[in-house]
């Protein structure tokens, strides 16, 4: 059998600024503590409600509040990192450190935390960002997706798998019984066509028209305007739901809806967006807004700032777009 090279291995193979690999070994490591800790389930205390109401008024479940503590603890101990930020936590947390060749580092600690006590699939994403000189304060984390060094997802599903991108391609990495990520896929690229889409359609009665229409062409397959069928899959995790895309093509749409029209959607910029995006188009996808505005370029207002979302094979964006 061909040895599997090592996570640690692959990134000293890169072209990386200095000081990203120690935060890159850190968040490998972390979500690999995370991957067990979730394994362990109710074993370890791990599931149900924590009890408590985080940023954004959602209910935290207790592997929400575990996830994100293990996170900050381990990259404040992590040199290079100046500073984090958590859609768990309601600001930004200053390591202290300043100076040259620093990080910032946002993530979802836990996400799609509807799944955890139904043991489906969840994942931690995460971001990196070249930390300026100055302060670090929520104006520095205020970057486009464009600026990001590093972005990823661990994925605890029926395996862990952890997914990377430094800007040079996507690789993939699966979690052995030793706790190694070992790489198992290179140069990730999804097919520009699909006939799978994934979007929730309890909500279909909410949305704007151009995306009703879209959805409606899908639906209506062979017979309709789109001239093929299509399958829908929806695993209420995106980090799950990126990955089948990664995997085999398809499109995710999180679009704006009507209950809460100031909202841009459900979705957040700066901890599921933008990192996603970077894999996506990674990848050779489209991470959009709306199926035209790249998320990348999205120029950030607020820390928890929400957005709609409409990712995945190019050709089915570019569809959605013309809808
Ligand atoms: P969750 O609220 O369970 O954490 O992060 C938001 C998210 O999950 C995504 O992971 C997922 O794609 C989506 O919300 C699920 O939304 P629905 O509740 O509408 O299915």
């Amino acid at each position: 059998m061909t040895a599997h090279v090592r996570l640690n291995d692959h990134i000293g193979a890169l072209d990386t600024p200095e000081g990203l690999p120690a935060v890159l070994a850190v968040l490998g490591e972390t979500c690999a503590a995370i991957s067990r800790t979730v394994a362990g389930g109710a074993l370890v205390g791990a599931l149900g409600a924590s009890g408590q109401v985080n940023v954004q008024d959602e209910e935290q479940k207790k592997l929400d509040v575990i996830t994100n503590d293990m996170l900050r603890e381990a990259l404040a101990a992590c040199a290079p990192v100046f500073g984090v930020a958590s859609e768990e936590l309601d600001t930004v947390e200053p390591t202290g450190r300043t100076g040259d060749h620093g990080y910032l580092v946002l993530f979802d600690p836990l996400d799609g935390s509807s799944n955890i006590d139904i043991n489906a699939p969840v994942g931690t994403i995460f971001s990196v960002l070249p930390a300026s000189s100055g302060q670090i304060d929520e104006a520095a984390f205020l970057q486009p997706g464009r600026n990001q060094v590093a972005a990823g997802y661990a994925l605890y599903g029926a395996q862990s798998m952890l997914v990377l991108t430094t800007g040079q391609g996507v690789a993939a990495f699966t979690l052995d019984v030793d706790g190694q990520w070992l790489r198992t896929g290179e140069d990730l690229a999804i097919p520009a066509d699909t006939r799978e889409f994934a979007i929730n359609m309890s909500n279909q009665r909410h949305w704007a028209e151009p995306v009703r229409r879209y959805i409606e062409g899908c639906l209506e397959g062979k017979d309709g305007p789109r001239g093929k069928d299509f399958n829908m899959r929806w695993v209420a995790a995106m980090v799950a739901d990126v990955h089948r895309i990664l995997m085999r093509g398809g499109v995710f749409l999180y679009p704006w809806d009507a209950r809460e029209p100031d909202r841009a959607g459900k979705l957040r910029l700066m901890y599921e967006g933008n990192p996603m995006a970077l894999l996506i188009e990674q990848a050779g996808g489209k991470a959009t807004t709306d199926g035209k505005q790249p998320i990348l370029d999205v120029r950030p207002t607020e820390l928890h700032q929400r957005i709609a979302v409409a990712l995945g094979s190019a050709k089915e964006i570019d569809a959605f777009a013309e809808a």
